[in-house]
């Protein structure tokens, strides 16, 4: 289907993208279809609607939408990020290697090194801030490397052009997780990645009520092998789920704009405050990436990381004690909320290798949300006042 929106900017693509007013009732909004089968006018079930795992009109309002978005053509919507992760390494056979980036999400570190590799994919783990650790990784059996950037939870950035010519020099796909920064900052197959996967937990939904995720695709002939897959695994989100999603997606611009901003201001409070050792914010100056996030972002996002004392249970009391951040994993929702890596988002991932990679006991991770800066910056202090 070609899509009116295409000429149009972000913004208007977000709340117009897949979402033309029904045709049947006029509903500005897209109806939840709440239908688990369709009725069939014939034998022919390659046109139209059959069931919901295969299609639901709801879910191809997002679906169409997605692309829009990052700029790619074809947009599959799932249950979850994990979801849509397991889905794209199913392009791959046993006996395949995959190089991915060691910091990353502790959900999909697991996914890979406790799940996958039972099933005969192979994994090798690296430092992917520097590309040579990449191309030594590389083997003749490498299909896929997979990155995160800004990566979770150190904040990292990855040379996404840099990684993307060396998977392809190798015949390997570059699948990147664009979840932190979103398609709002950062357009991953502009700068030549084969697949973006997302969690629209975060920042699509935007509003920590729904569970999903996505995969985005430019070429024609990935997508004909994932669309299959889809449907064949089943982790398929609901009607509601990708509607949610959808209403999120409507106000990701002004979203992710106030998100960066109030990041930016908490960024600068941290690096200034005396019990704390270390800020990751990829927009301060001092960041070992900002030029390479400078380039390939349009901003920095709302995700900061920071350092206090290695000490369980000072780290607890502080987090006990904010009264505008919430104690919680996730992020990307209005609300700011702070994890505590080592036990919380990444916890399966072995101690020494996420010592190795900076998960200290003292590691904070923040997602900043859309609450007043100054309000933000006021619970930081009298929390961090009390360690
Ligand atoms: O939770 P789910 O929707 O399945 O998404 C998994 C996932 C994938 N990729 C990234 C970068 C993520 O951060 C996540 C989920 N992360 C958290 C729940 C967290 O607190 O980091």
């Amino acid at each position: 289907m070609t899509d009116q929106t295409r000429p149009w900017r972000f913004a208007t693509r977000a709340i117009h993208s897949g979402q033309e007013p029904d045709p049947s009732t006029g509903s500005i909004v897209p109806p939840i279809h709440q239908s688990s089968t369709f009725l069939m006018h014939d034998l022919d079930t390659s046109h139209g609607y059959v069931y919901s795992r295969l299609g639901n009109p709801t879910r191809q309002a997002l679906e169409q939408c997605l692309p829009s978005l990052e700029e790619g053509r074809y947009g599959l919507a799932f249950a979850s990020g994990l979801a849509a992760e397991t889905t794209a390494l199913h392009l791959l056979k046993q006996g395949d290697h995959v190089v991915s980036a060691a910091d990353v999400y502790g959900g999909t570190y697991r996914l890979f090194a406790e799940v996958l590799s039972q099933w005969g994919l192979e994994f090798t783990f690296v430092d992917a801030t520097d590309l040579q650790n990449v191309a030594d990784a590389m083997r003749s059996n490498t299909r896929m490397v997979w990155i995160e950037s800004p990566t979770n939870p150190m904040l990292q950035i990855i040379d996404i052009a840099g990684i993307a010519r060396l998977a392809h020099a190798h015949g390997a796909l570059l699948a990147v997780d664009n979840t932190f920064a979103s398609p709002y900052f950062q357009k991953p197959l502009t700068l030549g990645a084969d697949i973006v996967s997302h969690s629209t937990t975060k920042y699509l939904g935007g509003h920590s009520d729904v569970i999903g995720g996505a995969l985005i695709l430019s070429r024609q002939e990935l997508y004909d092998r994932l669309k299959p897959l889809q449907s064949i695994i089943g982790a398929v989100p609901g009607p509601f789920d990708a509607w949610l999603v959808l209403r999120g997606i409507k106000t990701l611009a002004v979203r992710m704009r106030q998100h960066a901003e109030n990041a930016h201001a908490v960024a600068r409070y941290l690096v200034a405050h005396p019990k704390v050792s270390r800020v990751h914010y990829p927009g301060l100056p001092e960041h070992p990436q900002h030029d390479l996030a400078a380039r390939q972002m349009t901003g920095f996002g709302g995700m900061v990381s920071f350092e206090l004392k290695p000490d369980l249970e000072l780290v607890q009391r502080f987090l006990r004690s904010l009264r505008i951040f919430s104690m919680a994993v996730s992020l990307g929702g209005v609300e700011s909320l702070m994890a505590h890596p080592a036990t919380m988002t990444h916890s399966s991932v072995p101690e020494e290798t996420r010592r190795r990679f900076g998960i200290t006991d003292g590691l904070i991770r923040c997602s900043v949300g859309l609450e007043d800066k100054d309000d933000l910056i006021t619970d930081l202090e009298q929390a961090l006042a009390g360690v």
